[in-house]
């Protein structure tokens, strides 16, 4: 994965780790069948600390049979992480649960490091991934509302403290109330503001839509592969022209198909599963381009063991922003990742029903010409070649093809201008319907 972003947190030395409570007693409401593997839910974890290139040195599952009200981990735990901590000069630990206020700035002193919880992480990585202004609000808006929450936490904990006559009641209920009230006022702000940019949000896309050629978004679970892939399908061929396009946006690249056709194609954050839910707006907004895509891959590692429940969590998503297999012209097509994984196995039967072109490893590039081939074919499906006879003074007519068509030859006479030009339906009905057209 290379060159892929440039974060100010990048390369930070890290510790990730993720506390096991399955000990702990879990309430009645939580199914058995909802139950994930532990080491799919660090490797869950790692693969979310990797996607804004933190360095991950070391990953651990901590099981624990209670939970330490000021500190989280107990004491045995705390000590041991410190000394690796000290000792490999980690800058951040990453705990893949939700942390107190309190729990977090115990450990921040104990450790002598930055601790973020799992909250904490999502929300970096939306802010790093954020595209668009309404993008950049919604996160802000999250973010708020996190540390409003804390604070109400780390309140009552202070009050507590001050009836037992403790240090801590000094600054105590006062500017914490203070505080609070300038979240809140910030919050208004804010969703005023995201108010404003919805009502001009058809105006931003359909100038995105300007770009002239199809969007094909990569969607999927985190860890599926979609970043390794997104780098093989565009690694091969990039130029200094998609180098500068790369650098303004590094999820999206022009890649060329073998038929010539270019296509943009963009990499997203991915579904993280148990996303808090006041997270849930903030994530939409990250998958604003998957709204305007042409071509949707739905990338899915067939390795995992959950992978038929990943893709119906993908789906329901997905069909919460109004996208579903049925719906308008948007194609979702399922790619079959980490093959290499799955050589020796029986194949699962999810793997008998797919398309033998989709069978990828994006790890190795097996497949990945095949798929190429295959997105064009896709893509070119509902294509035809249409001739017009315009006016030859309708300028925006003619240029309009010219941007939006694969324009095959023209001729031109005093009044008149012929032309012929593959154009996809969904661009022929957008032509006649806003230009006029001489036969
Ligand atoms: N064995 C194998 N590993 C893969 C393959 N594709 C991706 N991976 C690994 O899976 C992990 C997650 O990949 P990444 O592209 O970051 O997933 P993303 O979260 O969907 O962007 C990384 O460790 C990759 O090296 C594959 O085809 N085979
Ligand atoms: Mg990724």
């Amino acid at each position: 994965m290379s060159n892929y972003s440039e974060f100010s947190i990048k390369n930070v030395p890290t510790i990730v780790l993720h506390p096991n409570l399955d000990k702990i007693k879990w309430p009645a409401s939580q199914s058995p069948s909802d139950e994930r593997l532990t080491s799919s839910q660090l490797e869950e974890i790692v693969g979310l600390a990797n996607a804004i290139k933190l360095d991950v040195n070391s990953s651990e599952i901590i099981n624990l049979s209670k939970i330490n009200t000021a500190n989280f981990f107990g004491s045995g735990t705390r000590e041991r992480i410190k000394d690796y901590i000290i000792s490999r000069k980690i800058q951040l630990a990453v705990i893949n649960t939700q942390l107190s206020a309190i729990q977090q700035r115990n450990l921040e002193l104990h450790w002598r490091c930055k601790v973020i919880d799992r909250t904490g992480l999502i929300i970096e990585i939306f802010g790093a991934r954020a595209r668009t202004h309404e993008g950049g609000l919604q996160v802000e808006l999250a973010s708020l509302s996190f540390q409003r929450s804390r604070l109400v936490r780390s309140w009552t904990h202070l009050e507590r403290q001050r009836g037992g006559g403790g240090f801590l009641g000094g600054p105590g209920e006062r500017q914490i109330e203070l505080d609070r009230r300038q979240i809140d006022i910030a919050i208004e702000q804010l969703q005023k503001q995201l108010k404003k940019v919805r009502t001009t949000r058809q105006l931003h896309r359909s100038s995105r839509k300007r770009v002239p050629y199809p969007i094909v978004a990569l969607v999927g679970y985190t860890n599926a592969g979609k970043s390794t892939l997104f780098n093989k399908l565009s690694g091969a061929n990039v130029t200094t022209e998609d180098m500068l396009f790369a650098t303004l946006d590094p999820t999206m690249r022009k890649i060329v198909l073998p038929s010539g056709k270019s296509i943009i194609l963009s990499d997203t954050v991915g579904f993280i599963s148990d996303l808090p839910t006041h997270l849930i707006e903030a994530f939409k907004s990250t998958l604003e381009e998957v709204q305007s895509a042409d071509l949707l891959l739905h990338v899915r590692d067939l390795s995992h063991q959950d992978t038929e429940k990943q893709k119906k969590d993908v789906l329901s998503i997905l069909a919460d922003l109004g996208i579903s297999k049925q719906e308008g012209r948007l194609r979702i097509v399922d790619v079959f990742n980490k093959i290499d994984l799955l050589a020796s196995e029986s194949p699962p039967t999810a793997l008998d029903a797919a398309d033998k072109n989709l069978k990828i490893s994006a790890l190795t590039g097996y497949g990945c010409d095949e798929l190429l081939v295959k997105i064009d074919r896709i893509l070119s499906e509902d294509e035809a070649i249409h001739s017009f006879a315009l006016a030859t003074t309708d300028g925006a007519a003619i240029a309009w093809l010219h941007e939006n068509g694969n324009v095959r030859s023209t001729e031109t006479t005093d009044e008149k201008t012929f032309i012929e030009v593959v154009l996809s339906e969904k661009n022929a009905n957008k032509f006649y319907k806003n230009f006029i057209v001489y036969s």
